[in-house]
């Protein structure tokens, strides 16, 4: 009777606030250079499309021999199926592949503690899109948002030996979420990216923010670290230029501004160097570039120098393990961006893989990365905005030490309302008081009416994105030359998406729509038109590899969206992938 009194609980009322959403940016931890212990590998799993879990209380069981249990649990989290930590489920089994619910991840963890001034921290990469975390039975918190770290701490909590970690994962695409429920992507779900426990003194560094001062200088290191800890003072250092600083902690911050001459990063030099920063017992150490983005009039300007983006828009989606990647499938993307000669990539349409942005470090790629406000979003709704703020900061706050991430974007096609106006334009605020060296953008919009760029939140942005289909779902071209003469944007415009379906498979058509060869005609004319506009200050054509999607089903998708340069194999190259490698080369050439 107890147990369906518990079945009974309406929808989302269930005795614990699971609603709950503490896990966010601000409980982050600086991570970079810090040993940390693996939790990746086989934890027990089950789907549980009816929430059963929630209401039966599974995270509470006790890890008990099965004859001594008091209830009849409908499920056993200590015994049964398995599933490989990261990954997504529905890469896991066939009879997963369009499952959309909660899922429950269970493993034992021998917690010895290795020093009696030791907090304790669970780090999840990312998981699609909310993830419970309960430990030995009780409940620690919940993340919103699919592709951004989280912390959870364990301090005071954990048993000496045996403990029990269980995370429910629910990849519902609901109406208050972002993205929220249409997106022209895969709907994965699971703990994707690495799971891990970070041990840290009791003193803790929590931020550490380095970057150039962006006055034109460019001889002013600044720095900003938080901790969580006494006043007192840290040692900043960066080695190869000398550095070696006191400076002083007050209130859980310090920052100080250091003159030296740092050799520029940019694509041509990716020059990063080694900070280390100790405060009290505790210490880390990242790999950090120093630039200087910036806009004047419809000019981008990187260390003072003109720059045209040549670009291509990726999304994180392999063929076996759907959003999971590995440091090959990152460097084998960035060895095809730079066959195709870019200096530039757009990570669509959500924050990408901590590695894919380090890697951009290192093989001097400029990067756009974005958050999912995608489409239609409940821009009234204040939840969905706490949810794509924090998704926002999230993003940021792990990745503003990179020089190669150049533009924050905010949106992608949304439509131009009052509501979302406000909403995005709060976001680009937000997006600047973290973090001033870098660009605003989003994929705005053209009025169509009056062929004309034209979007109010263009005001509140650095950088146009514009994503245009002419030849394509606009079938006469003609417009976007209209479009491109019509307009005066009055800063510069990326073209962040353009492209066409070519499908190469058995079957595939010699001609017209989804055709290699028409694929190959839109590419031809939007070079040679784009080309000629010259607010327009780079491309990133949608899309460099083929991805799996579920909105796709005709007799050439079958699954997948067909845009990519490269086929799904992630190797077979249509021609298009030439022409636009030839095209950047010339602008290679001329800049
Ligand atoms: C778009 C979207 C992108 C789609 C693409 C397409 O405008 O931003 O997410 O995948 O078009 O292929 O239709």
């Amino acid at each position: 009777l107890a147990d369906n009194a518990i079945n009974s609980l309406h929808d989302e009322q269930y005795d614990v606030p699971f609603n709950l959403q503490n896990l966010n940016h601000t409980n982050m931890l600086f991570v970079a250079g810090r040993d940390t212990e693996s939790l990746n590998g086989h934890w027990n799993f089950a789907v549980d499309l009816l929430d059963t879990g929630l209401r039966q209380r599974w995270y509470a069981m006790k890890p008990s021999a099965a004859e001594a249990r008091s209830e009849p649990w409908d499920y056993d989290p200590y015994v049964g199926e398995t599933v490989a930590v990261p990954s997504c489920w529905q890469m896991q089994k066939e009879k997963w592949y369009f499952f959309e619910g909660s899922a429950w991840y269970t493993r034992a963890w021998d917690y010895v503690e290795k020093n009696s001034n030791e907090r304790v921290f669970l780090r999840i990469g990312a998981a699609q899109y909310d993830c419970k975390v309960f430990l030995n039975g009780e409940f620690l918190g919940n993340h919103y948002g699919g592709s951004t770290p989280f912390f959870v701490e364990f301090t005071g909590k954990l048993n000496s030996g045996r403990n029990w970690i269980m995370c429910c994962v629910n990849n519902t695409r609901t109406l208050d979420r972002v993205p929220m429920r249409n997106t022209d992507w895969f709907n994965y779900g699971g703990i994707y990216r690495d799971i891990e426990i970070i041990r840290t003194p009791f003193a803790t560094i929590t931020d550490v923010h380095v970057f150039l001062k962006p006055d034109n200088n460019y001889n002013c290191v600044h720095i900003e670290i938080e901790v969580d800890g006494p006043n007192g003072y840290l040692d900043f250092e960066i080695k190869e230029l000398g550095i070696k600083q006191q400076v002083a902690v007050v209130s859980g911050k310090a920052a100080a501004d250091i003159l030296c001459q740092p050799q520029l990063w940019s694509p041509d030099s990716p020059k990063l160097y080694t900070i280390d920063c100790q405060y009290l017992s505790d210490s880390v150490q990242d790999q950090v570039g120093f630039r200087q983005i910036e806009v004047r009039g419809t000019e981008i300007f990187l260390n003072g120098n003109n720059i045209f983006l040549r670009g291509i828009s990726v999304h994180e989606d392999d063929i076996q393990d759907g959003k999971v990647v590995t440091v090959e499938d990152l460097k084998r993307r960035f060895a095809h961006a730079k066959e195709l000669n870019c200096n530039f990539m757009r990570f669509a349409h959500y924050t990408h893989h901590e590695m894919a942005t380090k890697l951009a470090d290192q093989y001097g790629i400029l990067v756009w990365a974005e958050i999912p406000v995608y489409w239609a979003i409940d821009f009234e709704n204040p939840a969905t905005y706490r949810d794509a703020q924090n998704q926002l900061l999230e993003m940021i706050k792990r990745d503003r030490n990179r020089a190669s991430v150049v533009i924050w974007s905010v949106g992608n096609e949304n439509a131009d309302t009052d509501a979302r106006l406000k909403f995005m334009s709060d976001l680009c605020h937000s997006a600047r008081e973290f973090d001033p060296c870098r660009l605003l953008s989003a994929a705005c919009l053209v009025n169509h009416a009056k062929n004309k760029i034209e979007d109010r939140l263009a005001d509140v942005l650095d950088v146009i994105g514009i994503n245009e289909y002419y030849g394509w779902y606009e079938e006469v071209f003609d417009e976007l030359i209209a479009i491109g003469e019509n307009s005066n944007p009055g800063k510069p415009v990326v073209i962040s998406e353009t492209g066409a379906d070519g499908f190469i498979g058995k079957g595939a058509p010699s001609s017209g729509f989804f055709s290699e060869a028409y694929m190959s005609e839109v590419y031809r004319e939007q070079i040679e038109y784009l080309e000629r506009l010259d607010y327009i200050k780079g491309i990133s054509p949608w899309i460099l590899y083929e991805f799996r999607v579920e909105r796709r089903q005709n007799m050439f998708q079958q699954g997948w969206n067909r845009k990519g340069l490269i086929s799904n194999d992630k190797f077979t190259k249509k021609d298009a992938f030439s022409l636009l490698g030839d095209f950047y080369k010339k602008l290679e050439l001329q800049q």
